[in-house]
């Protein structure tokens, strides 16, 4: 059975993403890690944990805190999202407590996984990359045991997502978390997937989506992605600081199914100071990155919607 593990900083795509991985029958998940990154990291774990324990079908799956800290914080008005999510009803009618959290942080966690594995890991990061590259620091050759990195950041756009007043503008928020993370990572021989701003463009929270969702909501995986998404704007009329696009439900549902997107080889460098820093960009002297720079678009929907109907009635 192919491994994965899941390092995530508690948005509400990162939550919704958790719940996805937890529908593939075809898939082990060995390990979370949650960043208090894109949230309060005590609701995100919190979730987290219910939401293995509601929708998780009898796995038990540890869970580790991160102690990764940002050279610059996500808004605290996303951040707290986590805490809504955590008292969503669907997610705390029949709560036990009953799944574990590891005593370790994340980035421990990690390298025992890595280190105790028989086979190489497929890793699946949709927050900073700030775990790994701890990982990577300490156990160098640890990276041998890492069979593909899938990655939610970067973008090789001249326009990123960062809206802040001492940057210009060209980074995406989770290489801008943390720049000298995605410098380490990418100094490392692990194979590379970017899910890109130049796919996840392509697939925002719109009303249309929300409305088939609610078409569906009699089963209690649609009703999940209703309820967590109706915390978030969609795109309506034009693109705000604050819509919503599904990036880690992307990067979640490539990794699991790769005919889902189109993908390039490019080579990239990031930009770890300065006005720019978090930035990433094309240079031929940069290191070989698969970018997602395309989505089926129709076909990804149909694919999470029908993961998600796995939840019985
Ligand atoms: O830059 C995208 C990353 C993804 O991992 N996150 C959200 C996703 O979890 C940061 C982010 C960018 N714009 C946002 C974000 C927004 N409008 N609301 C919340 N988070
Ligand atoms: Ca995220």
């Amino acid at each position: 059975m192919r491994k994965i593990y899941y390092n995530h900083d508690g948005g509400v795509d990162d939550l919704v993403g958790l719940f996805l991985l937890l529908q593939d029958p075809n898939i082990e998940l060995v390990g979370v890690g949650v960043v208090n990154g894109d949230c309060y990291v005590e609701p995100a774990l919190s979730a987290s944990l219910k939401i293995i324990e509601q929708f998780g079908h009898h796995q038990m799956i540890p869970v580790a805190e991160s102690t990764s800290r940002p050279r610059n914080p996500f808004p605290q008005a996303w951040r707290e999202h986590a805490f809504t999510i955590d008292a969503l009803p669907i997610l705390n009618n029949h709560y036990t407590h009953q799944s574990s959290m590891i005593e370790l942080p994340a980035h421990e966690h990690l390298t025992h996984l890595l280190k105790d594995s028989d086979e190489p890991i497929d890793l699946v990061f949709v927050g900073p990359l700030t775990d790994l590259a701890s990982v990577l620091k300490t156990n160098p050759s640890l990276q041998d045991k890492v069979n593909h990195l899938y990655w939610m950041g970067g973008t090789f756009l001249a326009e990123g997502n960062v809206q802040e007043p001492h940057h210009d503008g060209t980074a995406e928020w989770n290489a801008f978390w943390d720049p000298e993370a995605v410098a380490i990572v990418w100094q490392s021989n692990i194979d590379i997937t970017m899910v890109g701003l130049e796919s996840t463009n392509k697939v925002p929270l719109t009303n249309t989506i929300r409305f088939d969702w609610a078409q569906d909501r009699e089963f209690p995986g649609i009703d999940f992605l209703g309820q967590a998404y109706s915390l978030v704007p969609p795109m309506a009329f034009i693109q705000t600081n604050s819509t919503y696009f599904l990036w880690d439900v992307l990067t979640v549902a490539y990794a699991l199914n790769s005919n889902l997107a189109m993908h390039q080889t490019v080579n990239g460098k990031v930009v770890t100071h300065g006005v720019s820093q978090g930035r990433t960009y094309q240079d031929i002297s940069g290191r070989p990155i698969q970018l997602v720079y395309d989505v089926h678009h129709d076909d990804f929907f149909e694919f999470i919607t029908s993961l998600a109907k796995n939840v019985k009635r």
